[in-house]
């Protein structure tokens, strides 16, 4: 049965174990026209998550900031498009959530090795801050930190596993939440990776 982890957060575990071998299909034929890549902070860093997207729109990180393009900036070309896949997975997840018509425009796809982290952040670049994100995660369980409105806020963490699908939205949409450093482990079809993909209403 779904939990509620907030008044806006559904977590459906395993929900996508039943797809993950055409997801996985569907990632790598995206990750073939806009390859993995470590973007930048406009601080500098460089992200230690892999990269890519699909979509209308792509979430791009650089030097002048994060946005969300039209075109891989690596490539010059479109995005690939969004697989239906995806599509139909983030509907039926969001649906479930309450959310009735959610139409993602774009979809961040996140690769894991062993040690990759995400710090702490707010997702905040969409124009429509009431729209849903629905992420999927796949391979190697990482440890999920889920923190508060204020980024000094306390942080909750919780395990999210190959399958496990989250839907965020209302009051926890601005919520910060990060990824601890992922451990090593091995997974059958990923071996020692994860994948997460953040499907979204960015334009
Ligand atoms: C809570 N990804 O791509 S997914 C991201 O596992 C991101 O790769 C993480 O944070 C990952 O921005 C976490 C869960 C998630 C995604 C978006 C959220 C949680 C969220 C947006 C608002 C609140
Ligand atoms: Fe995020």
């Amino acid at each position: 049965a779904p939990e509620r982890l907030g008044p806006g957060t559904l977590l459906l575990r395993a929900a996508a174990r039943a797809q993950a071998a055409a997801l996985l299909e569907a990632v790598d034929t995206v990750s073939t026209a806009a390859p993995w890549r470590h973007m930048c902070t406009p601080g500098g860093r460089r992200l230690s998550v892999a990269m890519s997207n699909c979509g209308t729109l792509g979430w791009t990180s650089d030097r002048h900031g994060y946005r969300y393009t039209r075109q891989d900036p690596q490539t010059g070309r479109p995005w690939p498009a969004m697989p239906a896949i995806f599509l139909s997975l983030a509907r039926t997840a969001a649906r479930q959530a309450g959310h009735a018509d959610f139409e993602p425009d774009a979809c961040l796809i996140n690769l894991y090795t062993p040690g990759t982290r995400l710090g702490l952040h707010q997702d905040r670049d969409e124009r429509d801050l009431d729209a849903p994100i629905v992420s999927v995660s796949l391979g190697v369980p990482a440890v999920f930190l889920f923190g508060g409105l204020q980024r000094s806020d306390p942080v909750t963490r919780l395990v999210l596993g190959d399958g496990d699908v989250l839907v965020w939205g209302g009051p926890d949409r601005l919520r910060h939440h990060g990824i601890a450093p992922l451990k090593q482990a091995c997974h059958a079809r990923l071996g020692a990776c994860r994948i997460n993909l953040t499907l979204r209403r960015a334009g």
